[in-house]
């Protein structure tokens, strides 16, 4: 891939040492005898960064030219992660950078580690929206991303005696060679204040919200490069600025800090990201960020379309909005507010626009998730978008009425106020009935939000609800991720995958080829090796690659069961020491994830792991057998040295929980096989792979719904494993945190007396599954086979495919 074609002629190692070398003298300011590698990064970025600029006008351009329609993605999350790498592979750069590199005596490696994790995001929904970018840029559609430009990303996660602590993330320390600031384009965004009624010269009322307090958005633009340059496409992430720096005259009476009391107000709009992921962040300033952005991202797409078409009637027709969750719903009402009190249009036209226009994709059915704003707190803040709120509820309740089927309890259901739990704006039920389509992100997602949160919405609207399963940009997570595995294919395939991943199926019959399946498992171990030093370089804990690499990372919740796989650690751990004899499968334990900072029971799940590691690894008993290690600070970078290393995907949340999962399909398309639940995109994971390529254990989300209501015993279950009850005596002793044995009594109380999650209904197939696991082990070849088929068929989950079905089936616009 580096020693790419399109590129070769246009630029040489030469060249690109000489570009190198302009950058760091004219732009960096540093003679390359003291530059440090930080100035290496810097003239290094902004060197590659002039061969995206061309390209990047010229796919504006093309789009402004052709008038073509555009879609617009609003996201509160993007998790981009490190760029150099990304961009100049996707221009087929990266082979002369190194030369370039080499040349000048530069540590690559080094030099790229230092590049911050652009972490603007939480976890699998960010993610999602970064590889949704790329392929976007990557199939010629004329997209924007929206966001904020968070000062600070996700918090550092340190590891203090076992415990997590967080840091302030600092990503923007040595400025950011990736962005434009966009002074000029500044929009005022406002809060809380009045709303004026006045009669028109036709009649009609017309609305103008005064607001109390204003804000500047001010556009920081980001470009996204598609696979071999294809199109580059913006980023536009949005940061707050006060209209005023300060207030002179309170500086002049002596208050310095009064001075600027509305300035640090309106700046902590963008200051820092809310570190929640499936949980409700539920602050004013959260409520602020997601106004502030949607509003700056609408007034910008507005005025982008009636520049360019004059007439706002046709916005259906050229812009395609896509709301990532609900965190931009507020944009339904507010694009009502544009077009009936800027754009002075009649309800019912402002309403065909807004929903021909707008389409929301769902990405959990956590009620502790869906997104609720008190109705007071909406009033203060966005009184005109309340007024708008009412309306569309009174006609949507209106409509409802015309059925035959109505009933209090259906109107109560899709209501977009919610009366129960101290009146709420219902953002998922706003977004919903503001759309043109409504997606889940898994094929069992997309089935449940119909059957459960949306139930009422869908009977009344049944076209709107359709699936998009979820997808992952093969060029961050295999090319960049894995380049051994990508020289594999190519050299025994071709180049087909690299443009069209679903041709990694050319793969599947090589799979009965002893000598392929054992240069497959090189690449894998040599993919464990690097992790295997990382692992002691950050841990200080020494790991056999040749042992199984059993992984589970993702976020800390208890519904992705991570306490499932602590809990089988234990019994395993019990097991080897009662029956040193037996010839165990020698395993390592991986975790990684983060726990949100108000997360109690998360964060003592880390410090169980962590506690469970300095037992198991100092046993001189396990010693080669087992070892439990937890990588700090889980973030993209991590996750594309942990995953190719990986044989062993854990997949295995509460069925009927997650809502797709997109590490499963990372995992998979690295040659690691699942052990999961049929849960999220798992299903599909199944149907793809083949039902004898991976590892399907426990209950049905039917089943789960079943055992619930039937109300479960976890006391009577757990009394019938004798290895469950062990690990749970043991942990309740305080083996594990002999500096504390009651630490994780709790833990062990709310399994044995709720376990909501059913932890314990599904231990004993979990273990079992484990236990077929370790079989295959023992069978190289028969593990290598099914590794490699894992590869070969996990094309269909490139993000490439999800971002076709988006715009053939929601937005309808071309791709190549
Ligand atoms: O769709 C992306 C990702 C899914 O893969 C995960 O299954 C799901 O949990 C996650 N959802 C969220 C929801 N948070 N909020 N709001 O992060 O989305």
């Amino acid at each position: 891939v580096t020693d790419g074609v399109a590129y070769a002629t246009r630029v040489d190692a030469a060249q690109m040492r000489a570009a190198i070398f302009a950058k760091l003298t004219y732009a960096v300011g540093k003679d390359p005898a003291g530059a440090k590698l930080h100035d290496w990064l810097r003239a290094t970025s902004l060197a590659v960064r002039d061969h995206i600029v061309d390209r990047w006008i010229a796919s504006v351009r093309e789009a402004y030219i052709t008038g073509r329609k555009r879609v617009y993605y609003l996201s509160l999350d993007f998790m981009i992660g490190r760029q150099l790498r990304d961009v100049s592979s996707n221009l087929l750069l990266d082979g002369v950078m190194r030369e370039a590199l080499i040349e000048a005596g530069v540590d690559y490696h080094a030099m790229a580690e230092l590049e911050p994790d652009a972490a603007l995001g939480n976890g699998g929904l960010g993610r999602l929206a970064a590889c949704y970018m790329e392929s976007m840029a990557t199939l010629g559609i004329a997209a924007h991303g929206y966001g904020i430009r968070y000062d600070h990303g996700l918090f550092r996660q340190k590891i203090a005696d076992g415990w997590q602590t967080e840091l302030p993330e600092d990503w923007l320390a040595f400025g950011n060679p990736w962005e434009f600031e966009r002074r000029e384009v500044a929009y005022e965004i406002g809060f809380g204040g009045t709303v004026d009624a006045s009669e028109a010269w036709d009649g009609a009322v017309r609305h103008t919200w005064r607001p109390a307090e204003r804000v500047l958005a001010i556009a920081y633009d980001t470009p996204i490069v598609g696979w071999r340059g294809a199109r580059v496409n913006t980023l536009r992430l949005w940061r707050a600025r006060a209209a005023d720096p300060m207030q002179l005259e309170t500086f002049n009476r002596g208050d310095h800090i009064g001075a600027v009391a509305d300035r640090t107000r309106a700046e902590s709009i963008s200051r820092v990201l809310y570190p929640s992921d499936s949980t409700q962040a539920g602050q004013e300033l959260r409520l602020r960020q997601e106004f502030f952005f949607t509003a700056a991202s609408l007034q910008d797409l507005v005025r982008r379309h009636v520049q360019q078409f004059g007439d706002i009637r046709s916005l259906p027709d050229k812009a395609a909005i896509q709301l990532n969750d609900t965190h931009p719903a507020i944009a339904v009402a507010e694009l009502m507010r544009i077009l009936l009190d800027v754009h002075a249009l009649g309800w019912e036209e402002a309403w065909s626009i807004t929903r021909g226009t707008i389409n929301y994709t769902n990405h959990t059915l956590l009620p502790e998730a869906l997104e609720m704003w008190p109705v007071s707190l909406m009033e203060r803040l966005l009184p005109r978008h309340m007024q708008i709120i009412y309306a569309i509820n009174a006609k949507l309740i209106a409509e409802a009425r015309k059925r035959p089927d109505c009933n209090d309890s259906m109107l109560a259901a899709i209501s977009l106020i919610d009366e129960w739990h101290g009146r709420g704006v219902r953002m998922g039920n706003l977004a919903f009935v503001g759309s043109h389509k409504v997606n889940g992100v898994s094929a069992l997602h997309s089935g449940l939000m119909k059957k459960t949160v949306f139930r009422d919405l869908a009977a009344l609207y049944p076209d709107r609800i359709t699936n998009k399963t979820n997808g992952i940009t093969p060029r961050r997570w295999l090319m960049q991720a894995n380049p051994d595995l990508t020289r594999l294919v190519r050299e025994t395939v071709g180049d087909a995958p690299l443009d069209d991943l679903e041709k990694l199926s050319l793969l599947a019959p090589h799979a009965k080829d002893a000598a392929f399946r054992e240069r497959f498992m090189r690449v894998k171990h040599a993919n464990k090796e690097r992790l295997a030093a990382l692992i002691l370089d950050r841990l200080g804990v020494r790991v056999d690659p040749t042992a199984l690499f059993d992984v589970h990372v993702k976020r800390i919740h208890e519904y992705k069961r991570q306490l499932l796989n602590i809990l089988e650690t234990i019994a395993l751990y019990d097991a080897i020491r009662a029956q040193p004899s037996v010839d165990w499968v020698p395993r390592v334990k991986i975790f990684a994830g983060k726990a949100a900072p108000s997360y109690t029971t998360a964060k003592y799940i880390i410090k169980l792991v962590n506690d469970l590691a300095r037992v198991v690894n100092s046993d001189p008993a396990t010693r080669g057998l087992l070892k439990v290690v937890f990588l700090p600070n889980y973030n993209v970078s991590l996750a594309e040295v942990i995953i190719p290393a990986a044989d062993l995907s854990e997949q295995i949340s509460t069925a009927g929980m997650e809502a797709s999962g997109t590490g499963n399909m990372k995992f998979a398309l690295n040659g690691a096989l699942t052990i999961g639940t049929l849960d999220g995109a798992n299903i599909e994971l199944k149907e793809h792979v083949g039902d004898d390529n991976i590892f399907i254990f426990g209950l049905t989300a039917e089943e789960v719904e079943a055992t619930r209501r039937q109300g479960y015993n976890p006391g009577e279950t757990v009394s019938r494993i004798p290895a469950l009850s062990a690990a749970f005596e043991s942990l309740y002793a305080g083996v594990y945190s002999p500096d504390d044995p009651s630490r994780h009594r709790g833990t062990v109380d709310a399994l044995r007396n709720h376990d909501y999650f059913l932890v314990t209904a599904d231990f004993a197939a979990y273990a079992e599954a484990q236990r077929k696991i370790a079989g295959l082990w023992r069978d190289p070849m028969e593990w290598a086979r099914k590794a490699v088929l894992n590869t070969a068929h996990s094309g269909w989950f490139s993000s490439d495919r999800a971002i076709r079905q988006y715009s053939e089936e929601i937005w309808n616009v071309p791709t190549r």
